[in-house]
């Protein structure tokens, strides 16, 4: 069987049309989004896959970086990982119009040194950015307190409540898919908070210290578990 050449210039518009911007969230240990910067379609896909160890992507404004835009504003939930290859379970957003679309790393001390990145940005590169990035500077990070405005990307599983256990998990606390309620719930219900703590604390080498106080302090279950493959 054989294309011609017209046939095959005739598919790549409808392949243009799906395509999916893939943007790479801490690889190779990198505190980055990569490309930082991404031209994406009204209506196109972007997929953000995590690597080690710990990350997450939170809308954020240009001039209140290192925070949550609003209410409704996306957020992945927090993902960890220690496969090099990046978290099997990816988060993907769809790009609704053409305006900036400012995001961070919601990790405590990430967007505070710069990870932070936007899809669409203006041709204004006083809003790009250089200029982003220089305002996230040791601003403190602000996550955000529920999973939404995009969806979680599971392999082969439907089930949202049943990863924890997982062998390789190191927050095997049973607070599953980040759908569930109470999951990345930053700044809520003190209880049920120790066993994440202690669970992130003592099988990651990247930074779980840091990673620990920080949910001490927030004093919530910021549910890895569910999103381990
Ligand atoms: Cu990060």
């Amino acid at each position: 069987m054989q294309f011609s050449r017209s046939s095959l210039l005739a598919l790549i518009p409808a392949l243009v049309a799906a395509e999916t911007t893939t943007v790479t969230v801490g690889k190779g240990g990198s505190l980055t989004f990569e490309p930082s910067t991404a031209m994406v379609p009204v209506g196109g896909t972007v997929e953000f896959k995590f690597f080690p160890m710990k990350h997450s992507v939170a809308q954020g404004a240009f001039d209140a970086p290192c925070k949550p835009l609003s209410a409704d504003s996306f957020w992945s939930g927090g993902f960890a990982t220690s496969d090099p290859a990046g978290n099997a379970t990816t988060f993907s957003i769809t790009v609704k119009d053409d305006k900036p679309i400012y995001y961070y790393c919601a990790f405590p001390g990430h967007c505070g040194q710069g990870m932070v990145g936007i899809i669409n940005p203006p041709s204004d590169t006083s809003m790009g950015l250089e200029a982003y990035i220089a305002n996230a500077m040791d601003k403190d990070t602000v996550a955000s307190t529920k999973v939404q405005g995009g969806t979680v990307n599971k392999p082969g599983a439907a089930s949202s409540s049943s990863a924890a256990g997982n062998s390789s998990s190191p927050t095997s606390s049973g607070s599953a898919a980040p759908s569930a309620s109470g999951a990345g719930g930053y700044g809520s219900s003190p209880p049920a908070t120790s066993s994440a703590v202690a669970a992130s604390g003592a099988s990651t080498s990247g930074s779980p210290v840091q990673w620990g106080i920080m949910v001490g302090l927030s004093a919530v279950g910021f549910a890895f578990g569910g999103l381990l493959i």
